[in-house]
């Protein structure tokens, strides 16, 4: 403080008036107060989700109106988003229904939770959801959902609207009919989903991954593998689903996991640069965010905000499964990723108080 006033209280006013009426913010202003965080660390229990979503069926209709029957999972700090660069739905589709056919520059991706015999067309590929499937529809994409069966359709969507809002290069297009033409039926997971076995004669170059289904059996199956072997300290067994052209994330802009956190298992402590909504596919156990605990069990949402410290504990006899998003590549395509782990109390924060919403 002892620099700022080298001249008269008066001179000092004049200076930040005029500074004002110029359009100019003098940098030592203003400083040191504290900011509120832009992400809480957050549970969505799914004893209270369901219902709502159920009841979302009944009192709207997916038509060119409402477009999407979506509840956002809108974190309390904000006023949009789950975190500051990731946007997590549940999304219903009731038998017989079309979500209509539109593209858009955010990307998503969708987490299927419930039900059976919708499919989602992208890019005229025709994929079929069933529980645990991934399946993404990259940055300016037709897409469109459908439910040929007999009951609804419940999954979770994960979109990068929040970060691409923010760069202000959020472009849309609806499809002129509701429906694309479908052109093939499971083609993108019949041709790359074999990992490192791919087509010999192409050569594929795109921003995104041209596998975009990824069936739940492959993918548990990959874990059970990896559980055999080896594990991290602070994931447990933790997979990242990749792009088979590249080896790298699904997208640019967001990384899906999925992970295992074996009974008995209590991850080390750590903290990260990047943010993260988790979906408790199956199990129960606890993530300990900045000192406080967040205690889920299965289909609850839980979010990790950017630089928290945060483990994982697996405290009953079954395997405990969780699903996430995550905007590692977004961080790390900027060079600002960046990570620390706890290391006193080998590893592990104290417990000072409990998450009870
Ligand atoms: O299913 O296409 O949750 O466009 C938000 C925007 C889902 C979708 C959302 C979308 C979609
Ligand atoms: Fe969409």
């Amino acid at each position: 403080m002892a620099t700022i006033g080298k001249v008269s209280p008066e001179e000092m006013q004049q200076f930040y008036e005029n500074s004002r009426q110029a359009g100019l913010t003098p940098a030592w202003m203003g400083r040191g107060h504290d900011r509120k965080p832009s992400v809480e660390p957050f549970v969505w229990r799914w004893a209270q989700a369901e219902p709502l979503i159920l009841r979302s069926g009944e009192v709207v209709t997916p038509d060119r109106d409402v477009e999407r029957r979506v509840l956002r999972l809108t974190n309390p700090a904000r006023e949009h988003g789950t975190t500051h660069t990731i946007s997590a739905a549940l999304q219903l589709l009731l038998p017989g229904e079309t979500a209509p056919a539109h593209r858009h520059t955010p990307t998503a991706i969708r987490w299927v939770l419930h039900g059976e015999g919708a499919y989602t067309t992208v890019e005229g590929d025709k994929c079929y959801m069933e529980r645990g499937d991934l399946i993404l529809t990259p940055s300016w994409t037709w897409h469109d959902h459908n439910n040929e069966g007999d009951g609804p359709m419940i999954w979770l969507d994960g979109l990068d609207t929040p970060l691409v809002h923010n760069l202000e290069a959020t472009f849309y297009e609806a499809f002129p009919e509701d429906q694309q033409p479908v052109t093939s039926s499971g083609q993108s997971e019949k041709k790359y989903a074999s990992g490192a076995l791919r087509p010999a004669w192409e050569d594929y170059k795109s921003p995104y991954s041209p596998l975009w289904h990824y069936k739940w059996e492959r993918t548990y199956d990959a874990l059970w593998r990896l559980a055999q072997t080896d594990c991290s300290p602070f994931d447990d067994v933790a997979m990242e689903f990749s792009d088979p052209a590249s080896g790298g994330p699904v997208l640019r802009t967001m990384s899906c996991w999925i992970q295992l956190i074996r009974p008995g298992v209590r991850t080390r402590a750590h903290r990260h640069t990047s943010s993260a909504v988790f979906h408790v596919f199956q199990g129960e156990g606890y993530t300990v965010i900045d000192g406080q605990r967040f205690d889920w069990s299965t289909g609850d949402f839980f979010v990790v905000p950017t630089w928290a410290w945060h483990e994982f504990a697996n405290e009953s006899s079954e395997e405990t499964i969780l699903f996430s998003i995550q905007d590692i590549p977004v961080m790390k395509s900027l060079s600002l990723y960046r990570d620390e782990a706890y290391e006193e109390n080998s590893g592990h924060q104290p417990i000072t108080s409990r998450f009870d919403g």
